[in-house]
């Protein structure tokens, strides 16, 4: 399949995703939706992938749904399209599709990151930014509410004041303050942006993939666990490593002092 809304390729381990709109800021369309989901079922497939870096062609990561797609368009009859079904069947399934990848996952905010584009970004497993980049809950300005997983990721990682007056108020966030934050991981000065994100997604190509999804996988599931529960799942994920070929080559490379040669399995 070619694509027409995004840029896909795989180099040395790393799916490198962009959404390429970048007249219309990188905003989502169902043409776009559809060539992500063939992408992300590559990833899957292709085991030389070892990590996922998403980002956006030109000065936007992406401003959300297109507001001029035909899927937000009116009925025949004149009457406003049912936008919940949009959610789920393009927003709702590309973020359980992000968070059950089976690499990690990193979002190269370049630009701006608007309505659903601000929350596929904090879908992400890692979220680093471009100090010139922001981070704007658009919907309130529309009448909507943040979707895409925006009401469960913004209140869990700035706590609730803070995520109540983004979405409320709909002010844009400069990367830096996102950071500070704890939004996002990191923001980057812009001339050095691309080469932090190329070593990042270096780094975790380079390690044992299994435990880096785990480790997202677990910390998920804590909150819905009491400690006694997330003890015993935390225990079932190391019994599952503690079998594979990554962990018994990272003890023996500590014990023969050597670089550790992960493959992933
Ligand atoms: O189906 C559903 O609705 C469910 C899912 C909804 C999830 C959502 O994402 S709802 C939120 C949708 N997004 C927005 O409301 C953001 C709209 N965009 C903006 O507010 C601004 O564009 C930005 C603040 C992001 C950037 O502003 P600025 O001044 O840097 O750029 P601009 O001039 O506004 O935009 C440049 C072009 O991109 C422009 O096109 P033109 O006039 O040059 O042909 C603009 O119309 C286009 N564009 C930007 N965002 C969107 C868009 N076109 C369609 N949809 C957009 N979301």
């Amino acid at each position: 399949m070619t694509f027409k809304n995004i840029l896909f390729e795989i180099t040395e381990g790393v799916a490198r995703l962009t959404l390429n709109r970048p007249d219309k800021l990188n905003s989502f369309t169902g043409e776009m939706h559809a060539e992500l989901r063939d992408a992300l079922d590559r990833i899957q497939e292709d085991k030389s992938v070892r990590v996922l870096v998403l980002t956006g062609a030109g000065r936007a990561f992406c401003a959300g749904q297109d507001l001029a797609d035909p899927d937000m368009a009116r009925t025949p009859s004149g009457g406003m399209p049912d936008i919940g079904n949009v959610v789920e069947k393009n927003y709702k399934p590309l973020v359980l599709r992000l968070q059950n990848l089976r690499v990690p996952t990193i979002a190269a905010v370049n630009g701006i990151a608007a309505g659903a584009g601000a929350s596929v970004a904090l879908a992400c497993d890692l979220v680093v930014a471009s100090k010139s980049a922001s981070f704007l809950q658009a919907f309130s300005k529309i009448g909507l509410v943040p979707d895409t997983g925006g009401t469960w990721f913004l209140p869990q990682r700035v706590g609730m004041a803070r995520a109540m007056g983004l979405a409320l108020l709909a002010d844009k966030l400069p990367a830096e303050k996102a950071a500070e934050w704890g939004l996002i991981w990191a923001a980057y000065d812009d001339a050095e942006f691309a080469a932090k994100v190329d070593a990042m997604a270096g780094q975790l190509a380079s390690m044992p993939t299994k435990a880096l999804v785990r480790t997202r996988q677990a910390m998920h599931a804590a909150a819905g666990h009491t400690l006694e529960q997330q003890l015993s799942f935390e225990g079932g994920f190391m019994r599952e490593l503690g079998w594979s070929p990554d962990y018994a080559e990272g003890v023996a490379a500590f014990m023969e002092k050597r670089a550790p040669k992960f493959t992933g399995e």
